[in-house]
């Protein structure tokens, strides 16, 4: 970044960051959450860091630059508590502008390896100032989260890792040669990112990363579970009732390189050169027409240049989602059936169904073509799903559901107490002969029914893809149920097909 900020240079950048390919592929977090129970982050101790970052600027000529004394000197800081601190860190190197640079990581011994948590911070200033909101807020933040961590003795569920970038201001160097030398197989390995950068301004708003581009503006959302991630962020401000905003995926921080390659990332900004809004004064207190940070990479950005209390209440909001997230108990698979050998499951078991053709059974699919995808000739895991006549037959309209109902019941499910989901995977094909009288219908069976699935078909061309649904069967924990599949070709001869598979209860 050039010193001087130039009129109309932050859409300029917002561009040429907006035009990155966001990679938007990924994977899901875990479910639903029992965590263990959050911290309140020490703003005394986080602001005894910022004091350390200043010391270490002014001894070395005043910035914590890339390339500068100051750097290594702060890196080596942050690593020196961490390893004190049982972490396993690492020292990164890499060059930049023919100087060198330097990530900290540390990792936190334990926890699911395929499924890390990442937190992370810039450690640069720029060479005009010390840094101290810039990035010394989100670095002490972060580090005073991971020496918790540790006074805890925290065994969270996944594997914690917490960075500290080099480079940040020369257009995020350390974060993309990080994710540049991850090998395919770690990088798969990340399930979320956490970014804070700049989270003590002194004119303060409460911004989050729009992970699923609510606000419209700008970037697209981020990789899938990037919503989830903003989703716990937003809860701990709405706990302390404290109104947030969404700030775009811009690419001007770290997240950058992470939702580049289709991790999830989510984290919280307290603003940088913006001006603050009549209205955000309004939500937030401070000064309209201001800057959020006056200071904003320039030398007055030392420790006089930090609003306690957004600093307090970001580290705190930190570690809630560090904690929440990394200590969430992974859902248990209480049952489930992929259909690849017989389990029990019933055809009619009321005796009333009217199908004459295209009955439910478990079997090896065979693909139907009419006017596109009919009956799937794949499944979802596996080789067998359950199928309406898993025959193809010469065409389409042969071995397809006929004449009315087809039922299929599962064997008796017995259910634990607890919080529990069913999933499950289904299509349902028809032609447009077909009519609103058709459907796939999916009921639990208990000492209630509840339908969790009706997907009636209509005078139109359906073609087969598989998705999915999921429902709570809280309502029948602790009972003994079954699950009830049927479906129905109900308005005369039209060609309709189903498909069912991978159905699991989950706790
Ligand atoms: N975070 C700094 C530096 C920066 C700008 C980094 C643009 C990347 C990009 I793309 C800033 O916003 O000024
Ligand atoms: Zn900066």
């Amino acid at each position: 970044m050039p010193l001087t900020w130039r009129k109309g240079m932050r859409s300029a950048i917002v561009a040429a960051c907006t035009t990155l390919a966001l990679a938007m592929a990924g994977v899901l977090p875990a479910g639903p959450a029992q965590a263990a129970a959050p911290p309140d982050i020490s703003l005394a101790n986080v602001k005894a860091h910022l004091t350390q970052l200043q010391s270490i600027a002014t001894a070395n000529g005043g910035n914590r630059a890339h390339g500068r004394p100051g750097y290594l000197a702060s890196a080596n800081y942050v690593r020196d508590q961490l390893n004190a601190a049982g972490f396993t860190t690492t020292l990164q190197s890499f060059t930049y502008n023919g100087a060198t640079g330097y990530n900290v990581i540390a990792d936190w011994p334990g926890g699911d390896p395929n499924d890390i948590l990442m937190i992370g911070a810039h450690l640069d200033s720029v060479t005009a100032g010390p840094g101290i909101n810039d990035n010394g807020s989100g670095s002490a933040s972060i580090l005073e989260t991971a020496l918790e961590v540790s006074r805890q003795a925290l065994q969270p569920a996944k594997h914690l890792r917490f960075a500290w970038w080099g480079a940040e201001e020369l257009g995020l160097r350390g974060s993309q040669f990080y994710v540049n030398n991850l090998p395919a197989a770690e990088r798969a390995r990340i399930k979320g990112y956490l970014n804070f950068d700049m989270v003590g301004s002194p004119n303060a708003g409460y911004f989050v990363y729009d992970g699923d581009n609510s606000d419209g503006t700008g970037a697209g959302p981020g990789p899938a579970g990037s919503a989830a991630l903003e989703r716990t962020i937003q809860d701990y401000f709405t706990s302390i009732g404290v109104p947030t905003r969404g700030t775009d995926f811009d690419g001007r921080s770290d997240y950058g390189p992470f939702i580049a390659v289709g991790i999830p990332a989510g984290g919280t900004f307290t603003g940088a050169e913006g001006i603050k809004s009549s209205a955000q004064a309004t939500l937030w207190g401070g000064t309209a027409g201001q800057a959020f940070d006056v200071c904003y990479h320039r030398s007055c950005d030392t420790t006089a240049n930090i609003n306690d209390t957004a600093l307090n209440r970001n580290a705190d909001a930190i570690a809630y989602a560090v904690w929440t997230i990394a200590t969430a108990v992974p859902p248990v698979v209480v049952w489930q059936d992929t259909f690849e050998t017989a389990t029990g499951w019933t055809v009619n078991p009321g005796g009333t169904d009217t199908a004459t053709l295209g009955l439910w059974e478990r079997g090896d699919p065979e693909a139907t073509t009419s006017s596109g995808a009919k009956q799937l000739g794949t499944t979802v895991s596996g080789t067998n799903d359950l199928v309406t006549g898993r025959l193809a037959g010469a065409a389409a309209g042969d071995y397809d559901l006929d004449g009315g109902v087809t039922s299929i019941q599962s064997p008796p499910i017995t259910l634990p107490t607890g919080t529990l989901n069913l999933s499950f995977s289904w299509y349902l094909a028809h032609g447009s002969n077909a009519s609103s009288a058709d459907y796939l219908r999916v009921r639990v069976v208990g000492s209630t029914t509840t339908t969790v699935l009706n997907q009636a078909g209509a005078a139109t061309n359906r073609n087969g893809a598989w998705g999915s649904t999921t429902a709570s069967l809280n309502a029948f924990a602790g009972q003994t149920v079954r699950i009830l599949i049927d479906a129905a070709d109900a308005s005369g001869a039209s060609l309709v097909e189903a498909g069912v598979d991978d159905v699991r209860i989950t706790r």
